[in-house]
């Protein structure tokens, strides 16, 4: 869990509305939608509502319910819009190539080398 912060993240203003997006699925706690630079022909972030964990390890320690609740959503997501075979990416820490912290996974699909990484 990280401190409690005055400002919204980016996805907790898109799940508020705040900011439009293509939303494609969405449950009490998760909410999926398209992202605004895909890497692949199917390309969603699933996120938490809430912006309460910083990355896929703090949320794996602090409630791995949700994360298997973003597993299933993700799961979801490539069964509607792609065969159901998908790549799951949780960018972990600048380094690696994150910029938004608030947990979140790629479900990248679409071709055999959805998002690049081959
Ligand atoms: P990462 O680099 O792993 O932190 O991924 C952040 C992703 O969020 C990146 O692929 C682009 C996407 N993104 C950033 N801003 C917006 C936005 O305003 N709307 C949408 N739909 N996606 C965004």
């Amino acid at each position: 869990m990280t401190d409690s912060r005055a400002e919204p993240t980016l996805f907790e203003r898109i799940a508020a509305r705040e900011i439009p997006a293509r939303i494609v699925a969405e449950t009490e706690r998760v909410i999926a939608f398209h992202d605004i630079a895909p890497k692949a022909p199917v390309h969603v972030v699933v996120t938490p509502k809430a912006g309460d964990y910083r990355d896929v390890v703090e949320l794996a320690g602090g409630d791995p319910g949700l994360l298997a609740e973003l597993v299933a959503v993700a799961h979801g997501v490539a069964d509607e819009l792609a065969d159901g075979q998908f790549r799951l990416v949780f960018n972990t820490g600048a380094a690696a190539g994150q910029t938004v912290f608030h947990v979140h996974a790629h479900v990248l699909a679409g071709n055999s080398s959805a998002g690049g990484l081959e």
